[in-house]
């Protein structure tokens, strides 16, 4: 047996103990101990029933994801999962933490199951693209039924253990020691002479699940899981379970995770999920580095934006003190706040009660001096450098020492912005994505003066508002914006070209994105847009790639808010408008650009390539510290899809020498300007190696 698992008989019953810190991953090595234990179980006379039990903070939290990328050593957890089950001798799992995929499965392998009233269960594979491979398919529907089933694992949404009784996969709650609790109850069984329940034994029950149930099934799935691969192949495991004996459902279930498991969509979702991880780990800023306290936080600007900022903190139970310039600004913030919870109340997501609660944590000032004891500051002011410096010289003057002083610009330069503070060790940026209550990243800008524990306090506070917070350096746009306008860019040069809006969005739109660019830009606003070339500094001297933008704001078409952009507005229903593509030919005539024939692919190739370009340069600047932090960006602040895994490992996966040709041939058409071949992505295509390669040997 191995260290990480052991095999002791307490009072007649066996204790079979996985160690696998952190989370007691189903490694080759926990599955080699198992399997020993097994063995031991049946030839050891001394013992009549087992518990399986796992030290540490959880139960198995599932297969160990690191080993899904090499090739399978036995014994296979399918295989382990099938000798739990055959013990003779009665084995119950005791479960606390999380019995996540392979744990979950491996607990359904027992006979019977325990669980402290905390745990939580669940068969997640599907958020990393994968089936559930080691039978939970078949046992799933045979403990909780099919559709219940279903629902856990095509959300691959943990259930708690309560709802796991009610469900039928636990059989008992137990509050108190659980390892004392699980003996006791497999002492309990055995006195009660109870039968050894083998799971794949039970039928399934089928009432009421038809071909019209699974087809209206993988229709909901079609809206919810749009593009993504895995979850029908859940269903069709699922069909399986329904239609097939349990052996030939596993041959299923067996192929379809072989598929899963090979296919690009899980390994991008794979990259992300340790990608999600990578970014809290700062090289310069060690793990245990103390952060500062944050009680109070005060947010400058009570706009859309700075709204959104509050309502995270306050979810977050942090109260928040909004300053603005007047009265009126003060009551169209708070108004606007109300009314999004407001809506969380409609949507029954939200009690009343919590409504006021929430409202009651929020204090208004116009007065600087009323935030001088904040922890946190956040301003959340116009994009506009000489208002942001005013709004910091304020800050310095009145807040407290050692409050971190931040801001939410978007694209700005922060080291700037900090000199006009003594203070700029404690000058930060945190860059919210609209809508702020909503989105999920937080870029969090480090100015070459911030200080270590403001790093380490800004990374601590996204974790405790549930964002991922991504460390990025300085430069204009920061890692989002800067690679978003090059795709932005292609799609205004399109237009120019005679390429309808609607055709770019549709094309993108089914590549993955959640939106097209037009409508992204329409929703934003073109004058941010257009505001964003003004105040760029060093902005290349190309009209073509805003000029479509400019022309439009010139009419007053900011887009959504004003009924008009680029799309025409019934609501927010976006309708095509001819006259866009008139205004485009004009102003392409103007400037000299040719109207030519663009296929599909070409509009995907030259918005992707050019934002990857760039992503390289950041990774030479060193703005962002690994390529998957780029990816984490885009997927969790731009509407990527996970499926793709981030534009880098996106590139990655297709190839960088493929990328380096698109771009070479760009520049054949365009010129240098835009499509100069980054020297990083220059040099790994033709070493034949990607960017995470790269990351990993530096
Ligand atoms: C599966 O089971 C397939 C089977 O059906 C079929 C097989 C044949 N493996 O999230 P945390 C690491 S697929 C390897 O920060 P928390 C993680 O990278 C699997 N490593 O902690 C991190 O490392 P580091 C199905 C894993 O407390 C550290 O553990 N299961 C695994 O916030 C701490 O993780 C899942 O998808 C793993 N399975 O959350 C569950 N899990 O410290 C995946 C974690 O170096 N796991 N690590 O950065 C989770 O959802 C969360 O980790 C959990 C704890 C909720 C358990």
């Amino acid at each position: 047996m191995s260290d990480i698992t052991s095999y002791e008989v307490a009072d007649g019953i066996a204790v079979i103990t996985i160690d696998n810190p952190p989370v007691n991953a189903m490694s080759t090595a926990v599955r080699k101990g198992c399997w020993a234990a097994l063995e031991q179980l049946a030839a050891d006379d001394s013992a009549k029933a087992a518990v399986l039990i796992c030290a540490g903070r959880t139960f198995v939290a599932g297969a160990d994801i690191n080993e899904f990328d090499k090739p399978i050593e036995d014994p296979w957890l399918p295989a382990l999962v099938e000798k739990f089950e055959a013990s003779e001798k009665l084995i119950v799992a005791a479960i606390h933490g999380a019995a996540l995929g392979g744990g979950l499965e491996t607990a359904m392998g027992c006979h019977y199951r325990c669980a402290a009233p905390s745990a939580r269960i669940g068969l997640p594979e599907v958020n990393l693209g994968l089936s559930p491979g080691a039978t939970g398919t078949q046992r799933l529907p045979r403990l909780a039924g099919v559709r219940k089933a279903l629902d856990m694992m095509t959300s691959g949404r943990p259930i708690s253990a309560g709802d796991g009784q009610k469900a039928g996969v636990i059989e008992k709650l137990i509050d108190g020691d659980l390892r004392e609790g699980a003996i006791a109850y497999a002492r309990e069984l055995l006195d009660a002479g109870a039968p050894i329940k083998r799971v794949s034994k039970l039928d399934v029950a089928a009432e009421g699940i038809d071909d019209g149930f699974f087809s209206e099934y993988l229709q909901g799935l079609a809206r919810t899981a749009r593009g993504f691969f895995a979850p029908e192949q859940i269903v069709e495991c699922a069909r399986a379970a329904v239609n097939e004996s349990y052996q030939d459902a596993l041959k299923t279930e067996r192929k379809l995770f072989e598929k899963c498991r090979a296919s690009t969509h899980s390994q991008a979702q794979r990259h992300l999920f340790f990608a999600e991880r990578e970014v809290a780990k700062i090289p310069d800023v060690p793990k245990a580095t103390p952060g500062r306290e944050i009680k109070k936080v005060a947010v400058i600007g009570a706009g859309t934006m700075g709204g959104g900022i509050t309502m995270n903190f306050v979810n977050a139970g942090v109260p928040v003190t909004v300053l603005e310039v007047d009265q009126a600004g003060l009551e169209r913030g708070l108004g606007i706040i109300r009314k999004n919870y407001g809506s969380a109340v409609k949507k029954g997501r939200m009690t009343e009660e919590r409504l006021e609660q929430a409202m009651g944590m929020i204090a208004v000032t116009t007065d600087y001096a009323d935030i001088a004891d904040a922890d946190l500051v956040i301003e959340a002011v116009f994009e506009t450098m000489a208002i942001k410096k005013e709004v910091f010289t304020k800050l310095d003057e009145v807040c407290k020492p050692g409050a971190i002083l931040a801001s939410n610009t978007s694209s700005l330069d922060l080291n700037e912005i900090a000199a006009v503070t003594k203070r700029p060790q404690d000058v930060i940026g945190l860059h919210f994505f609209a809508p702020a209550n909503v989105m999920r990243l937080l870029e969090i800008v480090r100015g070459e003066k911030t200080a270590g524990d403001v790093i380490a306090t800004a990374m601590a506070t996204a974790k405790k508002i549930r964002k991922v917070g991504v460390l990025v350096g300085v430069c204009f746009g920061f890692v989002g914006n800067r690679m978003f306008f090059p795709y932005v860019r292609e799609a205004q040069l399109m237009m120019l070209e005679g390429v309808s809006p609607e055709r770019v969005d549709q094309v993108a739109y089914d590549w993955g994105m959640a939106m097209g660019p037009h409508a992204v830009m329409d929703l934003s606003g073109l004058d941010v847009f257009n505001k964003l070339n003004t105040e760029w500094k060093d902005r290349p001297d190309d009209p073509v790639y805003y000029r479509m933008c400019m022309a439009l704001c010139e009419m007053g078409r900011y887009g959504q808010k004003t009924g008009a952009g680029i799309y025409k507005y019934d609501g927010r229903k976006a309708l095509p408008d001819p006259e866009v593509m008139e205004i485009a030919k004009r102003e392409a005539t103007i400037l000299g650009v040719k109207q030519i024939e663009v296929s599909d692919e070409e509009i995907i190739e030259r918005m992707t390539c050019s934002m990857i370009n760039e992503g390289a340069l950041i990774l030479e600047e060193g703005i962002a510290i690994r390529p998957g932090d780029i990816d984490v960006i885009f997927v969790n602040g731009y509407g990527l899809p996970r499926y793709r895994g981030g534009p880098m490992k996106y590139a990655d996966a297709i190839g960088l020498d493929k990328v380096c040709n698109a771009i070479r041939k760009y520049r054949a058409r365009y010129g240098d300007l835009w499509w100069t071949p980054a020297p990083l992505l220059e040099k790994l295509a033709a070493e034949g190696r990607t960017f995470q390669e790269w990351s990993e040997s530096r």
